[in-house]
């Protein structure tokens, strides 16, 4: 018995070694993206994008399978506003190939319609496999030549490899990625993969994340809205504007009059893009930081937020998920804290040091936040990051359903001007988990440090 349980075990030992693919990675790792620039693949500089077609080889089967590979096409491009004059400086890399949105014609193509070093491909860890031997033959209607790149963990050694051909007429692979736009006036817009869905129904006003049977989540909403406030969580008095504050619905059109959109807005469409990896969704504008932009990035179980912070001193700014109310039995961790009720009552929680990243699990579904602010530390020593949390049903923030339930996020005070042609780069990033998932942000945070290492190799 105690024989062949370890003859067993050998053979599943060596089929493990065997298989170097996806497996070895953890399961939070299979979130994310690889996201490579022309400049990290300069052996395929200068060919069509529509030609590159993605593989992994199975050592196992001896076998070929053709995965979702996208190519966003990038140039560079000068946003200030008003456009020329440089009262608000900004230049940024915007993807091209938008549909709609103000900018029009000039999003429409690159200057260079080859893939070149500006541009980016994208591809999952998940659909990564085995090692191929360079006598391994071309999958059928590819040029024999090929780029292998090398994905390995620094956190646990895992290793997984994925092909890139030159193959000109072949169907290409896609995940089911839907962008459907709900509001022609405020852009509001439903994002769906196989294992989320999310609403948007406003610019900056992202306020449904329902998580799918498939990932298994309930299909019901998670939170009220992610919120953003400025000056004050509610409005305080101002000389010049009476009762103020800005909120993530100002910064979309109002409540309240901007005066810096060509439109006379608060903020403005960019537009976006549906891929076969991933959709991107672009925004620009958030009132007196007209060239504040809000680029969102949706992949197969997560998405991944970029704002561009481009705004003149300002003394107090939040960022916070807000959760549904009707949630059965949702608690909370983060770095501190662990199980604590999301309930509408207070906690006494212990603040965290290290902000970073957040969880609230639940019977409909889990989510773990993880926020780069990086970029805000090193603006120097008068600027304060700390976190920000409230579970209080009394508590009326003004926006969304007049609840505060399991509030978490950050609190920023006395941000210098950054109203500069550079922008300030902050990154939050949302991963979909099951329902009452253990917590799982310290995994997600330790990944996010040490990110995957990449090695290309033409063969
Ligand atoms: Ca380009
Ligand atoms: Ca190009
Ligand atoms: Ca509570
Ligand atoms: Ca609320």
């Amino acid at each position: 018995m105690r024989r062949s349980l370890v003859i067993i075990f050998s053979s599943l030992f060596s089929l493990l070694q065997l298989s170097a693919g996806p497996n070895n990675f953890s399961p939070q790792r299979l979130y994310e993206p690889i996201v490579l620039t022309g400049a990290d693949l300069p052996q395929i500089i200068g060919i069509n994008p529509q030609e590159i077609a993605g593989y992994r080889f199975s050592r196992v089967q001896k076998r070929w399978t053709q995965i979702a590979v996208q190519v966003d096409e990038r140039k560079y491009m000068d946003l200030s506003i008003p456009p020329g004059k440089r009262k608000h400086p900004a230049a940024e890399y915007v993807y091209v190939g938008f549909s709609g949105g103000i900018l029009g014609a000039r999003l429409a193509r690159d200057d260079d319609p080859r893939f070149d070093k500006d541009d980016e491909l994208v591809f999952m860890l998940e659909d990564a496999g085995d090692q191929a031997s360079a006598s391994a033959p071309a999958p059928a209607g590819a040029d024999r030549q090929r780029l292998e790149i090398a994905i390995s963990d620094p956190v646990n050694g895992a290793v997984a490899y994925v092909y890139l051909f030159r193959a000109g007429n072949l169907m290409r692979k896609t995940n089911n990625l839907v962008y459907h736009l709900t509001d022609r006036r405020e852009h509001g817009a439903v994002i769906e993969t196989d294992f989320y869905r999310v609403n948007y129904s406003r610019r900056w006003v992202l306020d449904q994340i329902r998580i799918k049977k498939s990932l298994r989540g309930s299909g019901e909403d998670l939170i009220d809205q992610v919120k953003f406030r400025a000056y004050g969580l509610t409005p305080q008095p101002s000389r010049k504007m009476g009762m103020f504050n800005e909120t993530e619905e100002f910064w979309s059109d109002g409540p309240g009059a901007c005066k810096f959109s060509p439109k006379s807005g608060c903020s403005w469409y960019l537009g976006h893009k549906v891929g076969p990896v991933r959709v991107i969704r672009m925004v620009q504008g958030a009132a007196s930081g007209p060239t504040t932009s809000y680029f969102a990035y949706f992949y197969r179980k997560m998405f991944e937020v970029q704002i561009n912070y481009r705004v003149h001193a300002l003394p107090n700014l939040w960022f916070y998920m807000d959760y549904d109310p009707e949630l059965t039995a949702p608690l909370f961790f983060d770095a501190e804290n662990s199980g604590v009720k999301i309930d509408g009552r207070n906690d006494a929680v212990r603040p965290s040091q290290n902000q970073n990243w957040g969880q609230m699990s639940s019977a409909a579904g889990s989510i773990v936040t993880w926020m780069d602010l990086q970029e805000f530390l090193n603006l120097g020593r008068k600027l304060r990051i700390s976190s920000y949390y409230r579970d209080d049903r009394a508590f009326n923030d003004l926006t969304g359903d007049g609840r505060a339930i399991g509030n978490h996020g950050v609190h920023l005070t006395n941000i210098p001007d950054t109203d500069k042609l550079k922008a300030v780069v902050a990154r939050f990033k949302i991963f979909m988990l099951q329902a009452n998932a253990a917590s799982a942000g310290a995994t997600i945070a330790r990944n996010m440090e040490n990110p995957l290492r990449i090695a290309v190799r033409q063969m």
